[in-house]
């Protein structure tokens, strides 16, 4: 099976607003990669897991919601930074809370390390666990957990 078949259980990796601008913004809180990297980290990382990635980011709640009622059909788990929306959002929670599926939460930054009003996340309710803090790396331990939770078999 090549690693792009659609036999491969579909993940998606939704970044909310102003990830985009990764690598260019706060890099001593976000680090110096850009989301560019981190999508091809996502790649490399769902190829080895036996997974395929669906990588997106949007500035827009709405948009971001509407990826969230498509991956209900369309993914087998959903991981997602929501980047500002985390602490605000309750449209976002209520879409997440309709996802019968696995949800990952990735911060980069540890944000119970931050300003009070970064620590608490509306997400977090609805999410199966939530990775704070890793950098980049979070994304690639959450895909990890998602192949756990959806069985896919261990890579040899
Ligand atoms: C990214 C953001 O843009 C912030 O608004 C969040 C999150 C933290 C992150 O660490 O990835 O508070």
């Amino acid at each position: 099976m090549t690693p792009d078949s659609p036999a491969l259980p579909l993940v998606f990796v939704l970044n909310g607003p102003n990830l985009n601008l990764l690598g260019k913004r706060q890099q001593e809180i976000y680090g110096s990669e850009t989301l560019a990297d981190i999508e091809s980290l996502c790649h490399e990382t769902a190829s080895r897991l036996g997974l395929r990635v669906d990588f997106r980011q949007s500035n827009a709640e709405h948009v971001l919601i509407d990826w969230i009622h498509a991956a209900r059909e369309d993914a087998a788990g959903i991981v997602i930074n929501p980047a500002a929306y985390t602490h605000t959002s309750v449209a976002i929670q209520d879409a997440l809370a309709a996802c019968p599926q696995p949800i990952l939460e990735v911060h980069i930054s540890n944000i119970h390390k931050r300003e009070p009003f970064r620590q608490h996340s509306f997400v977090s309710a609805v999410a199966s666990a939530v990775i704070s803090g890793c950098g980049s790396q979070g994304y690639a331990l959450a895909l990890a957990r998602i192949a756990q939770l959806v069985g896919v078999p261990p890579p040899r």
